[in-house]
């Protein structure tokens, strides 16, 4: 099957004419095509999307949300097959796909009902017979770039609110999992969303990404994805004035105090640290630890980790899928290199798996580290893979000051029973998420999402924060006086 672009309410080719493979990390098999569109299909979607955007942005937002209530619809009737696609096409297991799928449907659902408030202010005049107000308008065009990681759910945290609040989007999904962005375009179809108003365009990022963003008529950029690719986002959005919403990596913690429930805490850190292989980036990557309870901590992580089953994710009786390519397999084994050169002790896993069922796909095993410490490069960058390493504490106070110590500030968890403890923490950890008892992973999409330092740059996805990247704040002045009022005159 060879995906095409979705411009302009029709499904077009590209004009590269070249086009790679989709490939199934579990198996190695190949799904589909995908075209390498050039900056000719950036052109044409930004056209199409700067032609529909007055006419959305006049069209009431109660009517936007109607289209938003029958993708939720769409995508509900296609929970399932849509779930086996991304459990494909990513690797993820069954039911954390089906998962996704309904963090779409939540969110389709959560945004139309924005349709019917898009709160603004009223606020009182300093002058006497005027009115004044402030509501949010559209923006414009905006430009999506999104990981593969989440290849649907993401998508909806940005297009639809970017949609419901009277903008029209160019959206280029990740190269390794078009299929879902494909999935999602035949949906926009299929419901009727008027032409131009959501465009998929298909190709390598550094070429529809970059011209999307050089691109005069694209007022915004949403971008999820790594820091390296994020800090060129951010510049060359820069360059050309571009409003940059900006979520990227994440070094995520578990901080396990003496008083915590263990039992609960590894059910915690086993299903954040090894759940979608490691990678999300709210994944749990440290575990921080109370020297007194570190010992039977790190046993009971070793015998509840001897229980996971790895394999296809299509088959429901496996946990771990695989990770998404053979490049990220040798980013994660060269990690576990330098932990071992750093001196930090390998508790269990360490290995890709190479012999069969394995061998035509991309598995590692979980790896636990343990005799971590803070700085160890381990500890400091983000992996994006089932890696773990513990790192013992003494107390609360450390264990922030740890927990703070790595330059990302996505999601944090404490696992305690003392309610002083856990109000502290929750105010003294540095990260836009935080946990009390449950893992790092998991956040709901009526709440912001995103996190502090060099996760970002300020903005979120999801909940109503999400708003504020996709509108501008207008104020209002009506003045029913039927006199020149000067305001700020002092006579
Ligand atoms: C991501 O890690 O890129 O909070 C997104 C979670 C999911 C979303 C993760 N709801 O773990």
């Amino acid at each position: 099957m060879e995906i095409r672009n979705y411009i302009d309410g029709k499904w077009r080719p590209n004009d590269s004419l070249q086009s790679i493979p989709v490939i199934n990390p579990a198996n190695s098999e190949q799904l589909a095509t995908v075209p390498l569109s050039t900056d000719v299909q950036v052109r044409e979607a930004v056209n199409a999307a700067k032609k529909a955007q007055r006419f959305w942005a006049q069209t009431p937002a109660p009517k936007r949300a109607e289209f938003l209530y029958e993708i939720g619809y769409k995508l509900k009737e296609k929970k399932e097959s849509l779930a086996q696609i991304l459990t494909k096409e990513m690797g993820k297991v069954i039911e954390e796909a089906r998962g996704e799928v309904q963090e779409a449907i939540d969110m389709a659902f959560y945004m139309a009902g924005e349709g019917r408030r898009l709160f603004g202010e009223t606020t009182p005049s300093e002058l006497a017979d005027k009115f004044a107000m402030s509501v949010r308008a559209p923006i414009g065009v905006v430009g999506l770039i999104t990981p593969w990681n989440f290849p649907i759910a993401i998508a909806t945290w940005k297009s639809f609110p970017a949609i419901v609040t009277g903008n029209t989007v160019v959206w280029k999904p990740a190269t390794e999992t078009p299929l879902m962005a494909y999935e999602m375009a035949k949906i926009f179809e299929e419901v009727g969303l008027p032409k131009g108003v959501a465009n998929v365009v298909f190709g390598a990022g550094s070429t529809v990404g970059t011209a999307m963003i050089e691109h005069p008529d694209v007022k915004v950029i949403s971008f999820t994805g790594s820091t390296e690719t994020g800090r060129k986002v951010a510049e060359l959005g820069g360059r050309h004035l571009k409003k940059v919403s900006l979520e990227m990596g994440g070094k995520n913690a578990v901080i396990v105090m003496e008083d915590a429930d263990l039992l609960l805490a590894v059910e915690g850190i086993i299903w954040s640290a090894f759940g979608t292989a490691g990678q999300r980036c709210t994944a749990c990557s440290r575990v921080i630890v109370h020297k007194d309870v570190k010992r039977k901590l790190e046993s009971l992580l070793v015998e509840a980790i001897s229980k996971l089953t790895i394999g296809d994710g299509l088959d429901s009786a496996n946990k771990i899928g695989p990770v998404i390519n053979g490049a990220a397999l040798e980013k994660i084994a060269q990690y576990v290199e330098i932990g071992k050169q750093e001196g930090a002790t390998l508790l269990v896993g360490g290995n890709s798996l190479t012999t069969p069922p394995y061998d035509e796909g991309f598995y590692f095993e979980p790896t636990v580290f343990t005799n971590v410490t803070k700085e160890m490069a381990i500890a400091q960058e983000e992996i994006f893979g089932p890696v773990l390493s513990i790192i013992e504490v003494e107390s609360l106070e450390e264990a922030i000051e740890v927990n703070n110590s790595v330059k990302f500030g996505l999601s944090s968890s404490i696992f305690s029973q003392d309610i002083n403890k856990i109000f502290q923490a929750q105010r003294d950890l540095d990260t836009g998420i935080v946990y009390v008892n449950a893992g790092t992973t998991g956040a709901e999409i009526h709440l912001p999402f995103g996190g502090t330092k060099g996760t970002g740059n300020g903005h979120r996805d999801s909940g109503q924060a999400a708003l504020d990247v996709y509108t501008e704040w207008k104020s209002i002045y009506v003045d029913y006086s039927g006199k020149l009022q000067r305001a700020q005159i002092d006579t």
